[in-house]
């Protein structure tokens, strides 16, 4: 079975929203298992502390190695990488999705405060994954975003809709517009073409329209997409 780990200091908020959705049913389903570990439970102080100050000065706390450290050791890795959701890392794509949703599962270090003793990650071979340019204050809401994206790629999760869906993004376009009912809403009308019943000029126009998104919106992957699929330039 898929597994996942996650190691936390917030316990208690997992599997959160995943347990509302498509995840949390595959989860009841026993497609696959979560196990949660709360990175305090290893730390040895009265005070159960699992940061410190920064060597150098400088602002904020740092999560301590030898309490992670503990903690990652209790694992039972099994040939699951070892994913630090942090900024620094490469952002998350949908192809390395794919490749985690086929490994035997994960194991995710929710990162805190200004950051994670570099020691540590470099130890246990930790492998730092980004959800994008922005700060979150922690690495769980990363590792939910991160999970879901995986778990509905496990067999029988979804049905065939989203995997056909899953096709056209991992196209590398994005999808095309959607109406349904009514026919006209304030005023606006459901694109002709959608109502004609022509199935290979409505494929034709979804098709179009994605492309014409991509361009609009996503300059960094239309560029890839239509580099992977234009025929080589003529060299002058
Ligand atoms: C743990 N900013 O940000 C973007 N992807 C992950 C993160 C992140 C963060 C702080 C802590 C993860």
């Amino acid at each position: 079975m898929w597994h996942a780990s996650v190691l936390t200091i917030f316990p208690d908020v997992f599997p959160g929203p995943l347990g509302a959705s498509l995840a949390g049913k595959a989860l009841t389903a026993g497609v696959w298992s979560l196990d949660v570990i709360d990175i305090r439970t290893f730390a040895t102080d009265r005070h159960r502390t699992v940061d410190d100050t920064p060597a150098g000065g400088g602002p904020g706390m740092v999560m301590k190695p030898d309490v992670l450290g503990r903690a990652l050791d209790t694992v039972a890795t099994e040939g699951r990488p070892r994913l630090l959701l942090s900024p620094r890392g490469a952002p998350l794509t949908q192809a390395r999705i794919e490749a985690l949703a086929t490994e035997p599962g994960v194991v995710l270090v929710c990162g805190r405060f200004e950051g994670v003793d570099e020691r540590v990650i470099a130890a246990r071979g930790l492998e730092e994954v980004s959800l994008g340019d922005y700060v979150l204050s922690g690495g769980e809401i990363a590792a939910m975003a991160l999970l879901d994206a995986c778990v509905r790629l496990l067999p029988g999760v979804m049905g065939r809709a989203a995997s056909g869906e899953e096709e056209s993004f991992s196209q590398g376009l994005l999808e095309y517009p959607h109406y349904t009912r009514p026919q006209v809403w304030e005023g606006r009308p459901i694109p002709e073409v959608l109502l004609s019943g022509d199935h290979s000029k409505i494929a034709a126009w979804r098709q179009a329209e994605a492309e014409r998104l991509t361009r609009e919106r996503r300059p960094d992957l239309w560029a890839r997409h239509s580099g992977s699929r234009a025929k080589p330039a003529r060299r002058e």
